[in-house]
């Protein structure tokens, strides 16, 4: 992976750093003196000085200093607070900081916060001075024109840091749709993440299906109704590849908003019939607001995105540990803070979980995509372990193998049997027999419970010379829920938000399990969960939503 490469780079800049360091005395050594207090012990502060002045700057450093805190001089991820002026307010804060994103776990504080902290000798609450909505994970608007923060104003209200309705009109309407699911058919932060890879329709949206929040969609403008293969060309790849960047950015450093924001610029890019060769043609794409219309002319005429050199080395290091199979966003973030930089860091310092220690160990090869052929080949060995128990299981790998991608990130291998029960009891002794021929080398969640689905997810090894590990996820479900659970897991995870989007439009609901219909949603909550359908094949979900069959290999959005 290219962006690995950089990264790999990256432990050479520190240690270059730490010996410059070792060289230059600290330069602010008066202030430092001495410690008496323990009040701001294990916080680490910027401030802000614009309107507190140079003179009360320096007392709060010195204060801070002295009550066991960190004074960080320009903001960074390691900072857990940051104070501004009383008459600052958030979205100035943001611009003097020069930048679009707080960090999840950065309080935004007015100074009267360290003031009272100060004369009260006590780490108070930041409830009362605080500049962040108490209810807001970590994204914070600033610089871009509200149309074009689709992410921002399209996110369920509750997880919103300003919904406003105006901008969710903007959409296209199964933007909207789609990440309004989240709240009733299991679409999780994870999918959000997945939205990030997702992609459009080859199609320009036009104007009158943008302003549709309410009308459902017709049929032709679902990414489930088409066929990815008329996917066409990227005229732009110039411009996306940067904006891509981007987004991934905002991805590992937690702002998931912005992130899909960026995503969706760059999937309308995509579908561009042709080359953008000015900020007016950029601005009249749908889907691309006044500021990415700025950043696009700005990579079009200097071939850089200078937003990208803001995030520096957070950026690189979060998107380090972020690759960690097990480590989020926030987990990377709280290493950073910890003053962890490289791996080595981690494995030496840092307190890994399970599963984390796991990824670590297996980080570059989980990282590289096999060949199709090894994955048939791990398909192969899971497919006679379960034989070997019960020559009637039907075996199917999933996923972006089913797909036909000629490479795969893991392999999903979906178990199951015809006759409906005796599907029962072969989970364990399937991986039983894995475990034993040495196949399975290790477990990161040995046994997820979904209904009446188990789930595996672990990491394997062809034998023979030469063999990488990889990860492989093992599925056994009832035959009555097959169709629906291969449709779920053959995926991608874009089409599968655009057929649940499509059934909630019909007041139906998709999920590995079954599709239900007569499914009553109050304010897009489910009430009433409706009865299933039937569906032998998936062939009949197609049909039951009013949207013609798509082969595996036309699923890849
Ligand atoms: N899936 C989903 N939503 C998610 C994650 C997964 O609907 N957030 C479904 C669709 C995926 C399938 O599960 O195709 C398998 O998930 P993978 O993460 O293994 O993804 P793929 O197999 O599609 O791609 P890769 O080659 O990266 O494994
Ligand atoms: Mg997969
Ligand atoms: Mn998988």
């Amino acid at each position: 992976m290219e962006t690995h490469g950089i990264l790999k780079a990256f432990p050479k800049v520190k240690r270059h750093r730490a010996a410059e360091g070792k060289e230059a005395p600290p330069l602010k050594k008066t202030l430092t003196q001495m410690v008496t207090g323990n009040v701001f012990q294990g916080v680490c502060i910027h401030i802000v000085p614009t309107g507190i002045g140079k003179a009360r700057c320096d007392i709060f450093h010195q204060q801070i200093i002295q009550n066991g805190g960190q004074v960080e001089s320009a903001f960074s991820p390691s900072c857990t607070h940051v104070v501004v002026d009383e008459l600052v307010d958030r979205e100035r804060a943001l611009r003097l900081l020069k930048t679009e994103t707080l960090f999840s776990a950065v309080e935004l504080v007015k100074c009267t916060w360290l003031s009272a902290c100060i004369s009260e000798k006590q780490l108070l609450s930041t409830k009362d001075y605080s500049l962040l909505p108490t209810h807001s994970p970590q994204h914070v608007s600033v610089e871009e024109p509200k149309g074009t923060l689709l992410g921002a104003s399209s996110v369920p209200e509750q997880m919103a840091l300003q919904p406003d309705p105006k901008t969710v009109q903007d959409v296209p309407t199964e933007t909207v749709a789609e990440t309004l699911d989240e709240h009733d058919d299991g679409v999780s932060q994870d999918d959000l993440e997945a939205l990030v890879n997702g992609v459009k329709p080859n199609m320009g949206v036009p104007d009158e299906v943008q302003n549709e929040t309410e009308k459902p969609a017709l049929p032709g403008k679902w990414v489930c109704a088409q066929s990815s293969e008329a996917k066409g060309m990227n005229h732009n790849k110039n411009i996306t590849d940067k904006l891509e960047q981007l987004a991934k950015v905002y991805t590992h450093t937690g702002d998931k908003w912005r992130a899909l924001s960026y995503s969706k610029a760059v999937n309308a890019l995509k579908s561009y019939h042709k080359p953008i060769s000015s900020y007016t043609e950029a601005s009249q794409i749908p889907g691309i607001g006044k500021s990415m219309a700025t950043k696009i002319e700005e990579i079009m005429e200097c071939g850089h995105l200078s937003k990208l050199d803001q995030f520096g080395e957070s950026a690189s290091v979060m998107e380090l540990f972020t690759n960690i199979w097990g480590a989020g966003a926030k987990t990377a973030q709280l290493w950073y803070q910890q003053g962890f930089r490289t791996l080595e860091d981690i494995r030496a310092k840092a307190n890994l979980s399970h599963t984390q220690r796991i990824g670590l160990k297996h980080y570059d090869d989980f990282l590289d995509r096999m060949p199709r052929s090894e994955a048939a080949a791990i398909e192969k060995t899971v497919r006679e372990a379960a034989h070997s128990v019960n020559s009637e299981l039907l075996v199917v790998a999933c996923g972006s193998y089913r797909r036909g991608k000629p490479t795969c990130g893991d392999v999903d291998v979906l178990i199951t049997h015809p006759d409906g029960t005796s599907h029962k009891g072969i989970f364990n002794k399937v991986l039983h027999i894995l475990h034993n021929s040495g196949f399975l080398t290790d477990d990161l969640v040995s046994h997820e419970e979904n209904g009446e689905q188990k789930k595996y997810m672990g990491v394997c090894r062809l034998p023979g010379p030469g063999q990488r590990h990889r990860r492989l996820d093992v599925i056994v479900v009832p035959h009555g829920e097959f169709a629906c659970a291969l449709l779920y897991f053959t995926g991608s995870a874009h089409f599968n938000r655009s057929m649940r989007a499509l059934a909630k439009t019909k007041n139906m609901s998709l999920s590995e399990h079954s599709l239900n219909c007569d499914v009553v949603r109050n304010r897009g909550v489910k009430v009433v969960p409706g009865r299933p359908l039937s569906t032998l094949t998936e062939s009949e979900v197609f049909q039951h939503l009013g949207i013609p069959y798509r082969a595996p290999h036309q699923r890849d959005w």
